[in-house]
């Protein structure tokens, strides 16, 4: 058994016994009672999942198994000369529940790079796609071809003992996590470039080689794959990506399935197609609005026409959180360093004073302030990748780091089929109307 792997069984009994022995002492204890209105407005704050790896503050953001985004750029580990965290390092922190040191990241580096090599054949059904497919239907068709290596679904057809189900679970999901860039890459070239496809350089972490692979060379570039790997990772277990994995996963359903069926969760517009959204909205106001960076009084007044027409401004708003996303922030102070008088940077900037007034004015919308989708987009868009219908498979690349920790976490407990109970307008009423 390889080192990581065996290092993560060691973890596996200690874990198993705390959560037996809580279940033991305070299983019966209440923590929420749930409300009508809960049932119908999307279970928000019912507490209904365990999710380890990470645990989102309303008021505070996202912590990473206690961290958070900041603690984590001090903290992680970076690549030799640079400043940003290595995504390696979350998926370590996340998963074993330790900080990694420097020789740990490049271990878990080098582990994906043997394991990133993709059967021919994933290409050749992507490559049977129309070209105008959207980039995410691709991305999880190319997931679902590269099932057939699933190591889970082999050992349950040769009768694996359910102990040792987190095995296969953690190949599967070391294998995908690091065939996920180049399947994205090939995406994105036989999109963008006319198929002229980039070959692996092995010498790199896992982000700077998919920056290599998509086409940007710069280091500066690898430096903001490096941190947008990173944030993007995970933010608790409630959103539609993150439950949906875990709940196909429930069923034994393998990685790869699972894995699939959150992407396609990720690839609606209120959760991750917001990150292409965003540069779709933000572009065409500009465009509208004669080109150039737009005064406040004009963006006010495309905001509130898009309201007025009954759609969403991408970017804004959050189920959980009820202040500016720290994702945002860090991608924020990523451009006030790098790029601070980059024209899009100044339009994003403008757009962050002028929307959240006006959210607030609606008196409805419960979070004014901007989410990770509303930043990420410029600064790709500043490096060359302007192509924004590719931008949610990175935001899929990167949660796969968090989720298929979860899921790993989920086979090692035997965490059960889950099946929620439902009930109907009638017998509610009949219930509670009487009262
Ligand atoms: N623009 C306009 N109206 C908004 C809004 C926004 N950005 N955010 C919320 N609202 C509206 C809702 O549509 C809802 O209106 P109705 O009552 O008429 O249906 C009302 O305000 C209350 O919604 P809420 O409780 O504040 O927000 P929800 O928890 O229901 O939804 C979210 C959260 C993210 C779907 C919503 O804020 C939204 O649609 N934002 C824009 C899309 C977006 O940026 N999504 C990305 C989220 C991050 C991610 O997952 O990647």
């Amino acid at each position: 058994m390889e080192r990581l792997k065996e290092h993560f069984q060691s973890k596996i009994e200690p874990a198993a016994k705390e959560v037996k022995d809580f279940i033991a002492e305070y299983g019966d204890e209440k923590i929420s009672e749930v409300k009508i209105r809960q049932l119908y407005g999307g279970m928000r704050g019912v507490p209904a999942l365990i999710t380890e790896t990470s645990k989102l503050d309303p008021a505070e953001g996202i912590r990473f198994r206690g961290y958070s985004i900041p603690e984590l750029q001090e903290k992680l580990p970076a690549y030799p000369g640079g400043n940003e965290p290595l995504p390696e390092g979350i998926f370590y922190l996340m998963l074993f529940n330790e900080l990694p040191d420097d020789d740990t990241v490049r271990r878990v580096s080098n582990n994906w790079m043997r394991r990133a090599n993709i059967p021919p054949h994933v290409f050749k059904v992507i490559d049977a796609l129309p070209m105008h497919t959207h980039p995410m239907t691709q991305f999880v068709t190319g997931i679902m071809a590269l099932r057939t290596e699933s190591e889970f679904q082999k050992a349950y057809r040769k009768g694996i003992n359910k102990k040792d189900y987190w095995q296969p679970t953690y190949d599967d999901a070391m294998n995908l996590i690091a065939r996920l860039p180049r399947l994205a890459a090939y995406i994105y070239r036989r999109m963008y470039h006319n198929g002229d496809h980039i070959e692996p350089d092995s010498s790199l972490d896992w982000a700077g080689n998919f920056a290599h692979m998509l086409g940007f060379p710069g280091e500066e570039f690898r430096e903001l794959l490096r941190l947008y790997m990173t944030i993007h990772s995970d933010h608790e277990g409630g959103n539609v990506s993150g439950h949906t994995i875990h709940l196909v996963g429930s069923a034994l359903s393998d990685v790869y399935q699972s894995f699939a069926a959150g992407m396609n969760g990720l690839a609606g517009p209120l959760h991750g197609l917001a990150n292409q959204e965003v540069i779709r909205w933000t572009l065409a106001m500009r465009d509208e609005l004669g080109g150039g960076l737009p005064s406040k009084e004009l963006i006010a007044n495309y905001v509130k026409d898009t309201l007025n027409n009954g759609q969403v401004i991408p970017g804004f708003g959050h189920a959980v959180l009820r202040k500016t996303d720290p994702r945002y922030t860090a991608q924020r102070e990523f451009a006030q360093k790098h790029m601070p008088h980059d024209e899009l940077f100044q339009i994003i900037s403008r757009i962050y004073e002028v929307v959240p007034p006006i959210l607030k004015d609606l008196g409805k919308v419960k979070n004014p302030w901007p989410n990770v989708d509303a930043h990420s987009g410029q600064l790709l868009m500043h490096y060359g990748l302007t192509q924004y219908d590719f931008y949610t498979v990175l935001f899929g690349v990167s949660r796969s780091l968090g989720t298929l920790s979860s899921l790993i976490w989920d086979r090692a407990l035997g965490m059960p089929i889950e099946r929620p109970g439902s009930t109907t307008t009638a017998l509610l009423k009949e219930q509670y109307a009487k009262k």
